[in-house]
């Protein structure tokens, strides 16, 4: 069955020749005959399975005999890798991959699914919250601990790094893991309730794993990597040391999904991240702050979380620009099987980092109990001065 991959091509060629192009170019071709070619590599040969005319579509059959298992930098090689150089291809954008079950069974998925996480923080029949620490750097472990703490009183389940965070001179990972834990442990004394912390380990490979291990040895609860721009490899490798479930960023994405013709969309992007062992991966929000596509993030989440051959689903995570005036509009979409974030939208607060996250989950509340946000906020002091502040529209909506 192979690889199945599915291509929007732009180019003077027939679509089927732009497809049996990129097939022969990522397998056993190249610009012209040659020589040394064998009669019996055939079955090697990547092929075009359909064409939709209507919509610029050719789907590319790859062979399983192409591929190695558990192998993501070389199945990317063949399937994204020099087609979208091609002179004679004007645009192309990799849309989707269909897996053949032999190759996605070789991959670890992760080892924390939606239910084990959801377990954890206790929040079976809701979405999750979570918050992104701000300022994005610049502040010490020991601020950075009091903020995650504040947020924590206030009920968050998860607090974060931002992306850019890792071990600068100003914050060594070493410093802020501990003393976020003993906040977050603090926290949990107070209201019983469990703070994930996703301590950015982003790195070269063996640092990140590393920094991996050393988060595990120090009580956190979870680690988070910057994909893109650490790698797939880098993901799976932190994924596959330490038993904790993975944050994943995808900094840097944008570069690559964000025009509609050419690139790559993030539906392959959040299946080969499942693959690599990521429990919860940003996939945009549907109102906020960052560019996205309401049909492509559906089809990002459904690709985290659907039923697919062993692997657990995992949760995709609405952030950027989010407020609790954005949460209904955002969860509408995503659902309780989701985690909704807010960095500004909660340290912003007018009374508040504390105020901030309450006001968050007053929304939160609002929205599972279907009661509009004006309805809600004449009892819920916090969500009408984050109401106030915001009102319910985005900054840059789209
Ligand atoms: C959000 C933030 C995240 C972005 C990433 O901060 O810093 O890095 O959400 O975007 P704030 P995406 O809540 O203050 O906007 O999730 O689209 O990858």
């Amino acid at each position: 069955m192979g690889l199945n991959c599915e291509y929007y091509v732009e180019s003077d060629m027939s679509l089927e020749k732009a497809g049996e192009t990129i097939g022969l170019e990522e397998s056993t071709g190249t610009w012209t005959e040659v020589e040394t070619k064998p009669n019996d590599i055939e079955y090697l040969t990547a092929k075009v399975s359909s064409v939709d005319e209507e919509n610029n579509l050719v789907v590319v059959e790859f062979p399983d005999e192409l591929f190695e298992e558990n192998n993501i930098p070389q199945i990317l090689s063949v399937v994204a890798g020099n087609l979208f150089g091609l002179s004679s291809l004007k645009n192309v954008r990799l849309k989707d991959i269909s897996f053949s079950e032999e190759i996605a069974k070789s991959f670890p998925g992760p080892r924390y699914g939606i239910n084990d996480i959801k377990k954890i923080v206790g929040a079976e029949n809701r979405p999750l919250f979570g918050t992104i620490i701000k300022p994005k750097v610049g502040l010490p472990p020991k601020k950075t601990a009091k903020v995650a703490y504040e947020a924590a009183m206030g009920g968050v389940d998860l607090v974060k790094d931002d992306e850019t965070l890792t071990s600068q001179e100003f914050n060594l990972i070493e410093d802020r893991i501990s003393e976020v834990m003993e906040e977050l442990d603090k926290a949990k004394e107070e209201t019983g309730h469990e703070t994930l912390y996703a301590c950015n380990v982003t790195a070269d490979n063996k640092e990140a794993v590393e920094r991996a291990k050393l988060v595990e040895e120090s009580g956190g609860n979870m680690v988070m990597v910057d994909v893109i721009t650490s790698g797939f490899s880098t993901l799976k490798a932190v994924s596959e040391a330490v038993d904790l479930p993975v944050h994943v960023h995808r900094a840097m994405h944008a570069a690559f999904t964000r025009k509609r013709k050419h690139g790559i969309s993030m539906v392959p992007v959040s299946k080969l991240v499942r693959l690599a062992g990521g429990s919860q991966l940003h996939t945009g929000s549907y109102h906020g702050k960052m560019h996205g596509e309401k049909k492509e993030i559906t089809k990002s989440k459904r690709a985290l979380r659907d039923e697919w051959f062993n692997h657990k689903p995992a949760l995709p995570v609405a952030s950027g620009g989010i407020h609790p005036g954005l949460v209904a509009k955002n969860l509408n979409y995503y659902g309780k099987n989701s985690v909704i974030q807010a960095g500004g939208g909660i340290h912003g607060h007018p009374d508040g980092t504390r105020e901030g996250a309450k006001a968050m989950k007053q929304a939160i509340i609002a929205w599972k109990e279907d009661i509009s946000l004006e309805e809600y906020s004449k009892n819920h002091r916090a969500l009408a001065k984050a109401l106030e502040r915001w009102g319910e529209r985005a900054e840059y909506d789209y």
